[in-house]
């Protein structure tokens, strides 16, 4: 069975954006439009079928991607609807590590917001082609061309408009075509499936014509030949500025930009256009390269060996686990035995399936170029490579961001603390940026996430997906803690109990490192002086050390051990005994380090009408906070500045109540800095008492 559609009329694409300005609405427009979908489901009617998980609809929020595929003009394609908010970055960052092309989407009113910045630099990171489709042109204080600028400026983007829109606000008709140089008038009753076609009204010609300049003059700068004929002729033929934005774009030299409203029905149709003219095909991304050896590359190419990496993981309730692939190379049919090279395991592919949101459409084969979702691979993680054993490759994995909040959870009866274990290693196998952790001494499940409410979530799913109801404790940073001088000393463990001893002998230097350095081992005992065979024993005391560390209980982050020196003992050395020498050595010269605790940063961004501005500030200055500009935007104006996580516990309260709920925020995290000296106080005696320091 061959492919059905040929690999250059395939398109996977992702749409990302600020929270709220539109992914979901617009990806419910693509699905009525191709005919995938019959309704057009709203968000805040609970009813997109992209937001199908129940917290989703009830908070008018993607809370985990979905992807769906869809036809459009004989093309094929695959998208992926991310969520806004800053706790599920992590969705868009797997999405644009598969991804080949992105609709950047900002609102019209809201411009370049701090999530835009966040996930534009995401995919820059991943090198995604882009373009831009400025939506809720039907917004009061709409402003296209400010957004353009906004792009341009604050992203440092050649962003190049495609189309002009016709009005703004209640008066946003439709859309200029720079291309075709026609005005595109939306029909209200057939919600936008049809439009007219007519001549640029007479109040817009001057703008349209300058905007046309504009869009073929960028063309031409990014072809020697074109700016050649432009220079002669004036102009460029319709096929001419499409090959070369495609071009351009696939580059990374321009953004495209486009206009619409989802909610009213305008301009999806022209994006979808844009998407098939402009985005790449998936084998017009550079060849896939394996990390490990680098002369190992695969084009993607049916012809060649397969090759996919694993990059999200769901438990669908009757399919059980479910993990999605893009493939890359090859092709894969169900029943087929694949290696793992990541985990160095072989898996059996299930079902393979082509996802709808959550509904699935089994399918036999999937050829390169395709994502699509397998039952099965028991043993395989987010970010591993699948591939034949014959031919191994290691696909570059994804970096996930460490948790920077934690609560304690108690499951209310003993039936429910059975549910709760397999529950949590059920979820964190879903989501890499939760962790689960279980303390020993207070018998207390701390789950730690990427803030208020990625935890939130997780206790909801808890109780409904998994029927497990917990008492949940108050949110608390994940700190860290660090020494900030060197250090150098020795450890003797020495254990004389009738039978065999223990013994063990360590001389190390402890130096703190610059903030995100990480851990680093070092040996440099000579001499044998303590056996080969022991170093590694050394290594893994010192780490056990790490992980609660002896100030306060939180994992230590950024020093550098060398061990220098030791000495052992004919009988009663062993691996045990350096462990410990090693652990308690660093502990007591990690104390003598001058230790300090370290805790989350946020920048955080409050728009707000001018009245509230003062009362605003002052909640950030309260908290420990300091405002690092202010600036308007649409008639708001934006408090920008840098706050402790600690202190943003319910803020959203505050900020709702002392504003009448007009102002919002929206944080993420910035840096660790170290706690100040009183606080930190407070802290370590809080945590000395209540038993985690060990
Ligand atoms: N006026 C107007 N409202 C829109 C438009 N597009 C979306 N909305 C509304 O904006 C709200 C948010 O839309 P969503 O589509 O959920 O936004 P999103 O980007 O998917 O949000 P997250 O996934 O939570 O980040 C909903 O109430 C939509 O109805 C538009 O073009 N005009
Ligand atoms: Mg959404």
């Amino acid at each position: 069975m061959g492919r059905k559609v040929e690999l250059a009329k395939v398109r996977n694409i992702g749409i990302m954006a600020h929270i709220d300005a539109g992914k979901t609405t617009v990806s419910e427009r693509i699905l009525y439009y191709t005919g995938r979908s019959h309704k057009m489901g709203e968000v805040h009617d609970g009813a997109a079928t992209m937001d199908w998980m129940v917290q989703e609809q009830e908070r008018g929020i993607t809370i985990t991607s979905a992807a769906t595929t869809c036809m459009w003009k004989d093309h094929m394609i695959s998208i992926i609807d991310t969520p806004g908010h800053v706790d599920f970055t992590m969705e868009v960052e797997r999405a644009l590590r598969v991804l080949d092309g992105a609709i950047a989407l900002f609102c019209a009113v809201g411009g370049v917001q701090p999530q835009s910045e966040t996930v534009w630099h995401q995919s820059e990171r991943y090198e995604v082609p882009k373009i831009a489709f400025v939506n809720k042109m039907d917004r009061i204080g709409a402003d296209f061309f400010g957004v353009v600028d906004g792009i341009t400026n604050q992203l440092g983007a050649n962003c190049v408009p495609v189309v002009i829109p016709i009005g703004a606000s209640d008066d946003f008709k439709g859309v200029i075509h720079l291309i075709t140089m026609k005005a595109l008038i939306f029909n209200e009753d057939d919600k936008g499936a049809e439009w007219d076609t007519v001549e640029i009204p007479a109040d817009l010609i001057d703008t349209a014509k300058q905007w046309r300049n504009n869009l073929v003059e960028k063309c031409a700068e990014q072809d020697e030949e074109m700016m050649e004929k432009f220079f002669a002729e004036g102009d460029l033929s319709e096929d001419e500025i499409w090959a070369i934005l495609r071009k351009a774009t696939c580059a990374r030299d321009v953004v495209p930009a486009f206009c619409g409203s989802a909610f009213k029905n305008k301009g999806v149709q022209q994006l979808l256009d844009g998407v098939i003219k402009i985005l790449p095909a998936p084998n017009e991304i550079p060849p896939i390269i394996c990390t490990k050896n680098p002369e190992n590359q695969r084009k993607v190419d049916d012809n060649e060996v397969f090759s996919a990496l694993a990059f999200k993981i769901m438990s669908d309730k009757h399919m059980g686990k479910l993990t999605y692939i893009r493939l890359y190379s090859g092709t894969i049919e169900s029943g087929a035995t694949i290696w793992n090279s990541t985990q160095q395991k072989k898996q059996r592919i299930g079902r393979l399936l082509r996802m709808h949101s959550n509904r699935q459409e089994a399918i036999e084969k999937a050829v390169a170029g395709d994502i699509v979702a397998v039952a099965g691979l028991s043993d395989t993680k987010t970010g591993d490579t699948l591939c034949t054993r014959e031919d191994e490759i290691h696909l570059e994995a994804m970096e996930f961001p460490a948790p920077v909040i934690s609560i304690s959870i108690k499951p209310e009866t003993m039936s429910d603390n059975e549910k709760l274990g397999e529950a949590l290693h059920r979820l964190a196998d879903e989501d890499p940026t939760f962790t689960v952790a279980f303390d020993q001494e207070t018998s207390e499940t701390i789950i730690s996430g990427m803030g208020e409410l990625h935890l939130e979530i997780i206790v909801d799913r808890l109780r409904r997906e998994f029927g497990v109801v917990a008492e949940v404790g108050r949110p608390e940073v994940a700190y860290r803690e660090t020494a900030t001088i060197a250090t150098e000393g020795s450890y003797k463990h020495s254990k004389q109990s009738g039978g065999r001893g223990q013994y063990g002998h360590v001389v190390m230097d402890l130096e703190p490192r610059n903030p995100g350095e990480g851990f680093e081992f070092i040996n440099k005992v000579v001499g044998g002086r303590i056996p080969s065979e022991y170093i590694p024993s050394c290594e893994k005391g010192v780490i056990q050390a790490l992980e609660a560390g002896p100030f306060a209980g939180y994992p230590v982050v950024d020093m550098k051990v060398t061990l220098k020196d030791g000495s052992y003992h004919e009988v009663d050395t062993s691996d045990f005994a350096f462990q410990i020498a090693a652990r308690q050595g660093f502990k007591e010269l990690f104390m003598k380090g001058h230790p300090e605790l370290l805790e989350p940063v946020m920048s955080i961004e409050v728009t707000t009408p001018d009245e509230f501005m003062g009362a605003v500030n002052g909640t950030i200055c309260q908290r420990r906070g300091r405002i690092d500009s202010m600036d308007e935007r649409g008639g708001m104006k934006i408090v920008r500045g840098h706050v402790p996580l600690s202190e943003m516990f319910g803020y959203s309260n505050t900020i709702r109540s002392l504003t009448q709920g007009r102002a919002s925020f929206t944080m993420h995290f910035e840096h660790y800095e170290a706690v100040p000296f009183s606080i930190a106080e407070e802290v370590v005696k809080k945590r000395r008492t209540d038993g985690k320091v060990r």
